[in-house]
């Protein structure tokens, strides 16, 4: 009975997830401005890269099960935020904050929950902010708000972030401590870098700054 129900809700979910992929559509065409516009009113663009993912229901279901939430859509729905994720990459720490303002400055956009993962890392030195977003997605019949998760982080938090997910999922979780000595230090490196990489960023601004001031002064007589 118990695989009976999990099958039902396994097909429910398809559909449900639906309105999962137009929120992420929206978000993603929300970004796409965002990164265009900055192209051509700044001629720098602080987003290096975007992507999108959903949740499979295999993994909705195991997370409910984990969590100990009701094994409805309504339960689901109120309590799993990241079946819709999006993840934007970016070069420098200020950009992070940036983007985020961006965003949460925009009326159709909710948020529900920031969690700063940058001024306060994990344990083992992951670092990230993570949005939890809720958007209107407009359908034939009804307006669903739907939850949406954005993770925004830099080039350096991205590639530590991809190999200890990769390690994380090889070892089952279980990451020998070794290995996860290492990769706290390689966390570590990935912040010195980023500080180092801002530092440079701000100076190249300021001397941008300069220069622009200088040429915007009168010729001498
Ligand atoms: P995937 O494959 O990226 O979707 P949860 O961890 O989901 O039970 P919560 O509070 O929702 O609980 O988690 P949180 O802290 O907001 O982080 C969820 C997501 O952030 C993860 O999703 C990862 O994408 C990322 N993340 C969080 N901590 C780490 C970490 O230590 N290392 C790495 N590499 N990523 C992390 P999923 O669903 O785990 O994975």
């Amino acid at each position: 009975k118990e695989l009976d129900n999990v099958k039902n809700l396994k097909d429910s979910l398809v559909r449900f997830m639906m309105t999962y992929k137009f929120a992420l559509d929206e978000v993603n065409t929300k970004i796409n401005i965002l990164k265009q516009e900055f192209q051509y009113a700044d001629d720098y663009n602080p987003i290096e890269h975007v992507t999108s993912r959903l949740k499979s229901p295999e993994s909705i279901i195991s997370k409910a099960y984990r969590k100990g939430f009701g094994l409805t859509l309504s339960a689901i729905k109120e309590n799993i935020r990241d079946i819709a994720g999006i993840r934007i990459t970016c070069s420098f720490i200020s950009d992070i904050y940036k983007i985020s303002r961006m965003l949460q400055s925009q009326k159709d956009i909710t948020l529900i929950e920031t969690k700063d993962y940058v001024k306060n890392p994990k344990p083992n030195g992951y670092r990230s902010v993570h949005l939890i977003i809720q958007i209107p997605v407009f359908m034939s019949d009804r307006v669903d708000h739907v939850f949406v998760e954005v993770q925004i982080r830099t080039i350096a938090m991205d590639f530590w972030a991809s190999l200890e997910h990769k390690i994380y999922y090889k070892y089952d979780g279980e990451i020998p401590s070794e290995l996860k000595e290492e990769l706290t230090e390689a966390a570590f490196t990935a912040l010195k870098l980023d500080e180092k990489m801002e530092k440079i960023h701000d100076q190249v601004n300021k001397i941008k700054e300069h220069n622009q001031f200088e040429s915007s002064l009168p010729f001498d007589g």
